[in-house]
């Protein structure tokens, strides 16, 4: 059935051949919640306020080390996250991605619940130690062939591939040969895995993020230790450390084009500081575009400018990181887009300060989600897309991820009732639709998470799913959300 005339009457059935993992499908599942499709006998207002344009692309994202398990399957090398998990006190009760959803082996189930909710674009990443499990040298032709699979059954069910290539599950083999992005050379064998994967699959995969969140795997991982390698760098080796990652996007950027097919498509997921105005008058939104230069000095704006800002080098003085100018050259080649994974606000007031703008620190009474750093602000998704814009006048904007952790509860009869997440989503993607209605380039939207999952240090303690998963079982469940945004999807409206 294709993705065109995939009308709600066959929804169920459609997510009925996923039955076998135990999903009873969206539609079913919240059946008393009534029909979907929105036709105007249904009670459903006739027009739309929040009406997203014509070809806007809605999806969900995934990683590798959080949702594949497969730890040791076909030759997959282990990876710092995999060492990481196994030594106790380092994550929730000691769990690990060993298992995780077991999409290594279940991948079909999972593009069917991607289909089941109308997704025509799906963003997952590459295994870096699946496909070179001593991180570089010979490729493990098993190991890129499950993504060919996985490209493929997406590409026969309507959804469009993006392709991360680096979620967080560095080879330790580079860990241990060089202490990971301590040394470029991790950086020079990033671009070469880049390029490999790039020409594996850009025959199908139009789109390639090099990496996510830059600040999550060097600042948790080499700085706080939280986050595998579990380092705590001196300020001098960790700037340096924040350098050979960005140099090591540039470098894969490079190769990626020179591998990869002509059309190929090239650009980064981050998650910038998003500097939202405390109010949305002036002077607070020139102090916010201030800060969202300054507060992501050593990653995107790095990228976007081919500098490092005085106030970082300034700051940093003797700690600042040694690069050449052929670097900055390298950490800012030209990309054909930006993806912005986007939580959580960060206010910003106007002041008398040499920068103009001063960071506001949220009362202990501000609302978040079952993740206690998951502060609501629906801002977040109107700000980021408009400072990227405005600053960096980039070509296209994609949200990579946007989602929300819920303490979920299945019921007896199977259903997950997350009306926060509900919320949530709702409210950010109202955000979201102001920024592409003022103009800006967001060309498409990837909810965080298809699955729960593997939720890093947390383990399988918080969720991020639209879909709830019985981790004895591996059985799927859709979660009120799943409907939500099925019907949102169906319509491109906000519901
Ligand atoms: C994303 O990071 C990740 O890309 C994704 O893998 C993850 O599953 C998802 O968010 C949900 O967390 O432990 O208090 O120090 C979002 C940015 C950066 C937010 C790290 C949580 C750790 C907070 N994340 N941060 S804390």
């Amino acid at each position: 059935m294709s993705i065109k005339n995939f009308s709600r009457r066959s929804f169920g059935r459609t997510v009925g051949a996923a039955a076998a993992i135990g999903s009873a499908g969206v539609s079913s599942a919240f059946s008393s919640l009534g029909p979907q499709g929105g036709d105007e006998t249904e009670g459903h207002p006739k027009q739309n306020f929040y009406q997203f344009p014509q070809g806007f692309k809605w999806g969900c994202a995934t990683a590798a080390y959080q949702i594949e398990g497969g730890a040791k399957a076909d030759g997959r090398g282990p990876s710092i996250w995999d060492t990481f998990s196994h030594k106790p006190g380092n994550t929730y009760q000691n769990e690990t991605g060993d298992v995780a959803d077991d999409d290594y082996h279940l991948y079909k189930e999972d593009v069917q619940l991607l289909k089941a909710l109308g997704a025509k674009i799906y963003r997952f990443s590459v295994s870096w130690p699946r496909v070179f499990p001593q991180g570089t040298g010979q490729p493990n032709p098993k190991g890129i062939d499950f993504y060919k699979r996985l490209v493929d059954e997406l590409l026969a069910n309507g959804i469009e591939p993006f392709c991360t290539l680096f979620h967080w599950d560095l080879p330790q083999a580079l860990q241990d040969k060089f202490g990971g992005w301590q040394s470029r050379e991790t950086s020079k064998a990033f671009a070469e895995y880049a390029g490999y994967v790039a020409s594996q699959l850009s025959d199908k995969v139009q789109h390639f993020f090099t990496m996510n969140e830059f600040s999550s795997f060097i600042d948790l991982g080499y700085r706080e230790g939280r986050f595998a390698p579990g380092l705590k760098l001196a300020p001098g080796p960790l700037n340096q450390t924040r350098h050979n990652a960005v140099l090591a996007h540039g470098l894969a950027v490079q190769a990626i084009r020179a591998k990869g097919k002509p059309d190929t498509k090239v650009g980064v997921a981050e998650n910038a500081v998003v500097a939202v105005p405390v109010i949305e008058m002036e002077p607070h939104v020139k102090a916010s575009t201030e800060a969202m230069r300054q507060l992501n000095a050593p990653y995107l704006t790095v990228i976007m400018e081919g500098k490092y800002t005085e106030h970082y080098l300034q700051a940093a003085g003797a700690d600042a990181p040694k690069y050449t100018p052929e670097d900055l050259k390298t950490i800012s080649s030209p990309l054909d887009f930006v993806g912005l994974n986007v939580y959580t606000p960060t206010y910003v007031r106007a002041d008398d300060s040499a920068m103009g703008f001063a960071v506001v620190k949220n009362p202990s009474s501000y609302p978040h989600m079952a993740s206690s750093w998951l502060n609501i602000g629906p801002d977040a998704l109107y700000w980021s897309p408009r400072h990227v814009n405005e600053i960096w006048k980039v070509k296209e904007l994609y949200i990579t991820e946007n989602g929300a952790s819920s303490a979920d509860v299945l019921t007896p009869d199977g259903k997950v009732y997350d009306t926060d997440r509900v919320m949530y989503l709702r409210n950010y993607i109202r955000s979201l639709h102001r920024a592409v209605t003022e103009g800006f380039p967001v060309r498409g939207y990837f909810c965080w998470s298809l699955l729960d999952n593997f939720e890093w240090a947390d383990g399988y303690s918080l969720r991020f799913g639209l879909y709830y998963v019985d981790f004895k079982t591996q059985k799927r469940y859709p979660k009120l959300s799943a409907h939500f945004y099925t019907e949102l999807i169906s319509r491109n409206a906000v519901v």
